[in-house]
């Protein structure tokens, strides 16, 4: 059965705490658990993890190889900053989607630049919540026209 990693990186286990205005209402959790219901009724499984760390984002990519056929990543601000990601994501050759709830491309100029989006199959924004069940269509998609 398809298998997709759902990583999300720093403050993102924040959701729904503060900044609504920016990130919505709806807990981490609440996403996980979107995700997984999204995931049944097509008929996949999805593994989902969260961490504050790089290090440990670096290590659930690499874990993700010979593991999962997917990887959606919220790498939140590292997103902007961090190659070690970029890396990662290039050595394990994942298809890898990078995800974010707000458009990125619409808030400071820092935030446009991405070191994720050039190793990544595509990029999802500015639709909340929702962009994870969006970018699960979208990996399910891309996984069955590489078959
Ligand atoms: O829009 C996104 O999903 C981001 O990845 C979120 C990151 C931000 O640095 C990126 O530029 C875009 C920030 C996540 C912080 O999440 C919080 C949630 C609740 C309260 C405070 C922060």
């Amino acid at each position: 059965m398809t298998s997709i990693l759902i990583l999300n990186g720093p403050n993102l286990n924040l959701l729904g705490t503060r900044q609504p205005e920016v990130y919505g209402h709806t807990t981490l959790a609440d996403i996980e658990a979107a995700c997984h219901a999204h995931a049944k009724g097509a008929g996949i499984t999805v593994s989902c993890a969260q961490s504050n760390h790089e290090g440990v984002l670096v290590d659930e990519i690499h874990a993700a190889k010979g593991c999962h056929d997917g990887i959606i990543l919220n790498a939140g601000a590292y997103t902007h900053t961090s190659v070690a990601l970029r890396d990662a994501i290039a050595s394990v050759e994942v298809p890898t989607i990078e995800l974010h709830l707000s458009n990125i491309h619409a808030r400071e100029a820092f935030r446009h630049v991405s070191h994720i989006a050039p190793v990544a199959i595509g990029q999802i924004c500015g639709f909340g919540a929702q962009g994870y069940l969006l970018a699960l269509d979208a990996m399910v998609a891309h996984l069955q026209g590489a078959r």
